[in-house]
């Protein structure tokens, strides 16, 4: 007999021989029969058990086999139940106390302990309903590109340079070479544009070793990121990622319904996304709130101040913060007609910066020009610049954490809720 799914047992008869297999999630004894609730991917069914010498060998969270007949009853979660003729236990559990609750209402362990437990953690499918979000983000995301035209790309994570800057870089012997885990694939999404891709995105890990553990960072993320060519200005970029998050949103309302409403969270409605300078969204920041804003940003306290005023003034959950001063900006920016500044843009959500991005520059002598300027060595990037020699269109791009979109449509409030096994500055493991 196949196995059925427990979502599928809607469609099935009663009385009909079913073969499922899963976890025991539930054991509910009674003095002649136990009520005892199997989980599979797919949901949790009530079985019936009256036989003593299968309930004596069961144990919650042991994996089994179990061939019933369907019965319809309106008082059985679901409305389905069914009755156990046979139940073979084919992964034996070995623990004396589970580390915590799997079935309750309430998980009561610490966050700390449910990531140390992460695979037992995830068994509730309420914490694995946020994967299935995340993945149906990056799904939106690759099937939006593509219909754009645009090639998915996989680029090196083992890296000769640091691309953004900073101290954030991990460092790698390689084979005796001091090399980087990278930043971001920011050069070769450019010269893969260059190559003649025009168009390309890439869903890939990132890494930053950030030295402080917050609620917003980690140290190995997931960035989706995008670079496109013949662009005008920045503004086409914005666009382009507005149309996207608009699709992105709309294909969760079509795909994840169940997972939604186990998550009760209400997605947002976009209209226009406001577009306001950083100097702008800075005065207002200080002339409303009295807050004051660290030079060429705004700190995590003022995005969130920011987005109040947003979402009061323009009913938006999202706001494109534009224009960062050059000194803020990676050397490969494109200045802006004001002195100073750069053709570049943060997307802040709900308060939280989720992208960045701007136009490059992508003239040779205007890129070796900034990068001396900003104190880098020309001679250790040719492996990058060497592209710009050979004719480059203009062109930008962006990148999106993949789980700061997460955690923020979900209303999660910490990053790690959205990361499948997080690396921080505390964890390797598991
Ligand atoms: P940036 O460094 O701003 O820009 O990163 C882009 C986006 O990646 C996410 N992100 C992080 N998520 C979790 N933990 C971190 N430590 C972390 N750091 C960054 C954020 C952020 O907005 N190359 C440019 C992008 C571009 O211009 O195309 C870049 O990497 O959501």
């Amino acid at each position: 007999m196949k196995r059925t799914l427990i979502l599928d047992l809607q469609n099935k008869e009663e009385q009909e021989q079913v073969k499922l297999k899963g976890w025991i999630h539930n054991i509910k004894k009674f003095k002649h029969f136990a009520f005892v609730i199997l989980r599979d991917r797919s949901g949790v069914v009530q079985l019936v058990i009256n036989k003593k010498e299968i309930l004596d060998e069961l144990k919650l969270e042991m994996t089994v086999e179990v061939i019933g007949s369907l019965l319809k009853n309106k008082n059985a979660p679901n409305g389905i139940e069914v009755t156990v003729n046979k139940v073979n236990v084919i992964g034996k559990a070995y623990y004396d106390l589970l580390p915590f609750s799997i079935n309750g209402k309430d998980i009561n362990a610490s966050f700390e302990k449910q990531l140390d437990y992460r695979t037992i953690s995830l068994r509730r499918m309420k914490t694995r309903g946020v994967f299935k979000i995340q993945q149906e983000i990056v799904n939106a995301f690759r099937k939006f590109l593509l219909d754009e035209g645009f090639n998915e790309i996989h680029t090196p994570k083992i890296i000769g340079s640091e691309t953004e800057g900073g101290s954030e870089v991990f460092m790698v012997d390689y084979f005796g070479t001091r090399t980087f885990l990278a930043q971001s694939p920011q050069f070769y999404k450019q010269m893969m544009v260059g190559a003649g891709f025009e168009r390309v995105f890439e869903i890939g890990h990132a890494y930053r070793a950030e030295l402080h553990s917050t609620w917003r960072h980690l140290n190995e993320y997931v960035s989706l990121d995008v670079e496109v060519g013949f662009i005008k200005d920045e503004f086409d970029l914005m666009k382009l990622e507005e149309k996207m998050i608009k699709y992105i949103i709309n294909h969760l309302s079509d795909n994840c319904d169940r997972e939604l409403k186990m998550l009760k969270v209400k997605l947002p409605v976009i209209k226009e996304i406001p577009k306001i300078t950083l100097i702008e969204a800075q005065e207002i920041l200080l002339e409303k709130y009295d807050k004051r804003s660290p030079i060429g940003n705004i700190d995590a306290e003022g995005e969130k101040l920011f987005a109040k005023y947003i979402k009061e003034k323009y009913d938006s959950d999202f706001v494109f913060l534009t224009k960062y001063p050059s000194s803020k900006r990676p050397v490969y920016t494109m200045p802006d007609k004001k002195e100073g500044m750069t053709k570049s843009f943060d997307l802040i959500f709900k308060g939280l910066e989720i992208t960045t991005g701007g136009q490059r520059i992508h003239d040779y002598d205007m890129l070796i020009k900034n990068i001396k300027k900003f104190g880098g060595k020309p001679e250790r990037m040719e492996f990058y610049t060497e592209t710009f020699k050979y004719g480059m269109p203009p062109h930008g791009g962006f990148a999106i954490g993949l789980e700061r979109i997460t955690m923020m449509m979900l209303d999660l409030d910490n990053i790690r809720k959205a990361t499948l096994i997080p690396r921080d500055i505390n964890r390797v493991t598991p």
